[in-house]
């Protein structure tokens, strides 16, 4: 299509006035972004083919990464960089009068995602193009992503996302290739040559529009597919009422669920959650069948996962499939199924578990549930042979149980793989929260801890950390991320770290820039940037942060002799539309940030930055300056956390809980390169199990925590008094479930620790240096590798480099 800036130019040029029917002249900045992002898409689409056709004749295994999210963020610069024309296509609009970022502003998020479990899928993406792995992604086509958040008087608003509202670039409908997925109706029974047969019949139809988007590698000719279903009326069904019909099935790829590990019990819910496994399901098997003639051996060439249990009813609608369409024993699809499905655990907290009421299960999917339920009988059996009598266990283990299907229960026994996301998590679950499913299947359990694509978090998001670090060690640590361990020969080199402070010092000056223009507030570039940015919850104890910062101004205020390296300290959180609690936190960020940056004796030493509708692209722009990230969950309840990976990766130093993945953060950085405080893991759940814990003796005994409690409900930070009283109960009343207070001191200790270390930027340079080259163990090429390894048992097809075309 081009091979230099000049045909570049030219294809751009003709292709603007052909697709906008517009001279260059008149042209906006949209038809610009959409005729590059066209151009961009086709000049993959050789590619495409040419690796689908290679995954069918090499008859390697592939692998479908079924999820409820994938949170991609903007693809154009991505793309650009993976395929390698970055370069070529900046000169080429820069000779036209075209900034590319300015196109790269149009863009609109991807965000069909919450956060870290739908940013991971977003990764993995990447990763197994790169790899030149045969893998891709199954998810739902939302017309609404995550909200978007605007902050009004201190209060979030959620306003609806609109990405598709101009198209989207990047993908192609394929009508062709549709799906009726079915709900409602009833199963009949029919005896057929001495068996028993099951039809769903009067059952209500909706059809699954798939929209691929082509998933690029990075210097490599491989590409895969993410296929993203939209739910559409079907146009084989006779309805009573065609409106409500029609509206009933739009709903299903309308929205994302904004519940971040937190179940919605919702029946949309579960028709989202079938619709996309099972229009998955049947195009894997549908594409299976064009090549391969045994069905018997579908788990040789087919891989399965499961991101959380979200899309589990695989596991039922594989069987399915299996039983009904391809008349297999229940045996031999009970294998297959088994061994083709893998899954990933994400968190253990209870809120978050799916249980779904038989009552909403069952006249929705009353196939799906009839096999569910014989999964249910035959694994009960075998439990009452191993365990005879025991019928507690029996009971704590069953798949339904008083009246509800837990989803956790049947991911693990209709799979060969059942993992965490940390190792600490993963010891979690083995040790106690599914130490009963360990003890019967120790064999199904592993790791694999968390990664990010080191080309987004690094590559695409920090150029001019990405710049110097090639001019020290070249540029093979791109496709070895492990390589940035080299980086180590500069710890004692000035002149690097130098350049190391000044590429931090420009990325501020951006991100200042940014913050001025959203909020109007003016921050210290040369001040400590903390930055606390992920979803608000309760367990990450954003709380912890803010009150910290209510003692310090209350420090400075009692005491004019107090002197502390002035900090900006920056949030960036969207809260669950229904998650009340949360949206208090916001509010009281913002009130105390009002009054902190209102009041000339403290001005000069904190700031406090609330930044609105935190998402994938503000979140380029924030890690690349960031001094101290924050990692302060209460410990035991974060499985993993990937932020912290994408903070270390840019050269900020953690303040953190020994909890998810930190603890492997330290255990790669040492002790002295990071900022560990609070309870451990075993503290935390032996007071769980244990009691011992009284939240008031730690309000009583220090003045400290009394003083900004107390501010909570005096008036000091807003005019209504009971503004904040839900959080003061929370933390008095309700006895701290999160141990704010406990660990209040420590986490006061720590900060004090790191304002003296940043003193000393010779030394803090060095540390900031060393977090970066040991962040290559934390790309998601190394997690990719070891799912790859160990639990797909899959291959690298694709090797050639990339071909111009
Ligand atoms: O610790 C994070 C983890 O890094 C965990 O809370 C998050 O997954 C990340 C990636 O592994 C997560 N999200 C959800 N559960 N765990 C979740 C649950 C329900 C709906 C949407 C997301």
């Amino acid at each position: 299509m081009f091979s230099n800036k000049t045909e570049f130019k030219e294809v751009f040029l003709q292709r603007l006035e052909m697709t906008c029917g517009k001279s260059f002249k008149e042209s906006s900045k949209r038809d610009r972004y959409q005729t590059l992002g066209n151009m961009i898409r086709e000049y993959v689409s050789s590619n495409w083919i040419k690796t689908n056709e290679k995954y069918r004749s090499a008859k390697e295994k592939q692998v479908y990464y079924l999820s409820i999210e994938f949170l991609l963020g903007k693809l154009l610069r991505h793309n650009l960089l993976n395929l390698g024309v970055d370069q070529v296509v900046q000169e080429g609009l820069s000779e036209l009068g075209i900034n590319l970022d300015d196109l790269e502003e149009v863009e609109a998020d991807a965000a069909l995602g919450n956060g870290g479990l739908g940013r991971l899928a977003a990764c993995f993406l990447d990763s197994l193009a790169c790899l030149n792995l045969p893998g891709h992604g199954c998810g739902i086509r939302y017309k609404h992503g995550l909200f978007e958040q605007k902050i009004v008087d201190g209060y979030q608003v959620e306003l609806p996302e609109q990405w598709l509202r101009n198209g989207h670039v990047w993908e192609v409908r394929k009508a062709d290739l549709s799906i009726e997925v079915p709900f409602w109706g009833k199963v009949e029974t029919l005896e057929k040559d001495g068996r028993l047969t099951f039809r769903h019949v009067d059952a209500e139809t909706i059809t699954a529009v798939p929209y691929d988007v082509p998933v690029v590698g990075y210097n490599t000719d491989t590409v895969n597919t993410l296929r993203l279903w939209s739910a559409e009326p079907s146009p084989y069904l006779v309805h009573k009422d065609i409106m409500k019909y029609k509206r009933e099935t739009e709903a299903v790829s309308d929205f994302l669920y904004p519940d971040d590990t937190h179940d919605e019990g919702k029946i949309l819910r579960l028709k989202q959650q079938y619709f996309l496994v099972s229009a998955s399901i049947r195009s894997i098997i549908r594409a299976y069948r064009k090549q391969f003639n045994r069905i018997e051996d579908l788990h040789e060439h087919v891989g399965i996962h499961i991101n959380d249990t979200h899309p589990v009813l695989a596991i039922p609608e594989l069987m399915r499939v299996l039983l009904d369409e391809e008349n297999l024993g229940w045996e031999e699809a009970w294998h297959i199924t088994t061994q083709t499905i893998s899954y990933t655990n994400h968190t253990t907290l209870a809120e978050a578990l799916e249980k779904w009421p038989i009552r909403i299960f069952q006249p929705l999917l009353p196939r799906i549930y009839m096999i569910v339920n014989e999964i249910n009988e035959r694994f009960c059996q075998q439990l009452w042979q191993k365990y005879p009598g025991e019928w507690n266990r029996i009971e704590n283990m069953a798949i339904i149980a008083h009246d509800q299907v837990k989803m956790a229960h049947l991911a693990i026994v209709g799979s060969h793989s059942v993992n965490g996301v940390a190792e600490i998590h993963t010891e979690i679950l083995k040790k106690r929260e599914m130490n009963s499913f360990y003890q019967l299947y120790p064999e199904k359990f592993n790791n694999k801890t968390n990664g990010i694509t080191h080309r987004r978090w690094l590559l695409k998001s920090n150029p001019k950390l990405t710049n110097l670090i090639c001019e020290g060690i070249g540029d093979s640590w791109i496709s070895k991320p492990d390589q940035l361990l080299e980086l180590e020969g500069y710890q004692d080199d000035p002149a690097f770290l130098d350049q190391l402070f000044m590429v931090k010092q420009e990325n501020k000056i951006k991100l200042a820039a940014r913050i001025k223009e959203q909020t109007g507030i003016n921050v210290d570039i040369t001040s400590i940037f903390d930055i606390q940015v992920k979803r608000l919850h309760a367990y990450k104890r954003q709380l912890l942060n803010i009150l910290h910062i209510m003692y310090l101004y209350n420090r400075i205020k009692e005491d004019s002799s107090f002197t502390m390296y002035p900090r900006t300290f920056i949030f960036g959180a969207k809260a669950s539309p229904g998650y009340y609690y949360a949206k208090k936190i916001i509010k009281l960020i913002n009130s105390v940030a009002d009054k902190v940056n209102n009041d000339p004796v403290v001005r000069g030493q904190i700031r406090v930055v609330f930044l609105e509708n935190y998402r994938v692209s503000l979140a380029e722009e924030i890690f690349p300056a960031a001094d101290v990230s924050e990692q302060i969950s209460t410990a035991s309840k974060e499985a993993s956390g990937t932020g912290n990976m994408k903070f270390m990766m840019n050269g900020a130093l953690t303040v953190g809980t020994l909890d998810g993945a930190n603890i492997e953060i330290k255990e790669m950085v040492g002790d002295d390169n990071i900022f560990i405080f609070g309870l451990t893991a075993e503290e935390v759940l032996d007071y769980y199990q244990n009691g011992g814990y009284r939240s008031f003796e730690y309000y009583h005994h220090d003045k400290r925590i009394r003083t900004v409690v107390d501010q909570l409900t005096n008036g000091f930070f807003e005019d209504v008094e009971d503004e904040f009283e839900m959080i003061s109960d929370s933390l008095i009343m309700e006895n701290d479930q999160y141990f704010v207070l406990r660990d209040f001191a420590s986490y006061i200790d720590v900060q004090k620790e790191v304002g003296l270390k940043y003193k000393d930027q010779n030394q803090w340079l060095k540390m900031s240096l060393l977090n970066i080259s040991r962040s290559g163990h934390f790309s998601s090429d190394r997690t990719i590798q070891q799912y790859a390894d160990d639990i797909w048992n899959i291959r690298p097809v694709n090797k050639r480099p990339l071909t111009k075309n």
